[in-house]
């Protein structure tokens, strides 16, 4: 059985678990606080030595880290990952895109703004948003006129680039601009076993059960 050490208000993570319920793949989730240093013992840096959640267990003592490469891993042969040689290339185009111009911004902006890390970063909260609002103009050319983000299919760019999308309203990063972005993200959510998530910042978030309420 497949098992997933994750904190479960962290999108990184609710890729891994969007993914593995529409591939209806059961898991144990493991749960990780992040927040009492639980990811960063050394027996969790044997799992991960950047000591960061998501990390999936294939087997005992048999680890993947980085979300982006969980995704990889768990969609190879299946509808979520092209064949084509060019349209997997455009897959990985926009998970690098994703982990370059979206994570590290709305991201971060959203980490700090939902669990009190705001204040005194006044700076870097203002180049934050702005690279963030500038990475959602370039999904916004991109999806203008396209239905989804590789070759009109759904596919786990869609599933990568959705995670911090979605939720960039939460770090205070208003989507009213970007048409194309929130008809795209109605799209992603009308998908077959969609779950919604992630769980919001809470004392026990680490213990709650996942969202696994499919719309
Ligand atoms: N690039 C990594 C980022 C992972 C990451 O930043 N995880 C955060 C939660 S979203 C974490 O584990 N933070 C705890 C820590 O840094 O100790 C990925 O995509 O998986």
């Amino acid at each position: 059985m497949l098992r997933l050490h994750d904190y479960l208000p962290s999108a990184n993570g609710y890729k891994i678990r969007l993914l593995l319920h529409q591939l209806e793949r059961p898991y144990e989730l493991v749960p990780v606080d992040i927040f009492s240093g639980e990811s960063r013992t050394e027996a969790f840096l044997q799992k991960n030595p950047d000591g960061r959640i998501p990390v999936l267990e294939l087997e005992p003592g048999r680890f993947l880290a980085e979300s982006n490469a969980i995704l990889l891993y768990l969609a190879e042969g299946t509808p979520f990952l092209p064949d084509d040689r060019y349209e997997r290339a455009q897959v990985l185009q926009w998970l690098f895109f994703e982990q370059n111009g979206v994570e590290p911004n709305i991201g971060s902006v959203r980490f700090w703004v939902l669990t009190g890390r705001a204040a005194g970063r006044a700076e870097a909260l203002r180049l934050k948003m702005e690279q963030g609002h500038s990475a959602l103009a370039a999904l916004e050319r991109h999806l203008k006129t396209r239905t989804f983000l590789v070759n009109e299919r759904y596919t786990l760019a869609d599933i990568a680039l959705y995670a911090y999308t979605h939720v960039a309203p939460e770090a205070g990063i208003d989507l009213e601009h970007y048409p194309a972005v929130r008809a795209w993200l109605r799209r992603v959510e009308a998908q077959p076993r969609y779950i919604e998530g992630p769980a919001p910042y809470t004392p026990n978030a680490h213990v709650s059960a996942p969202a696994a309420h499919a719309r």
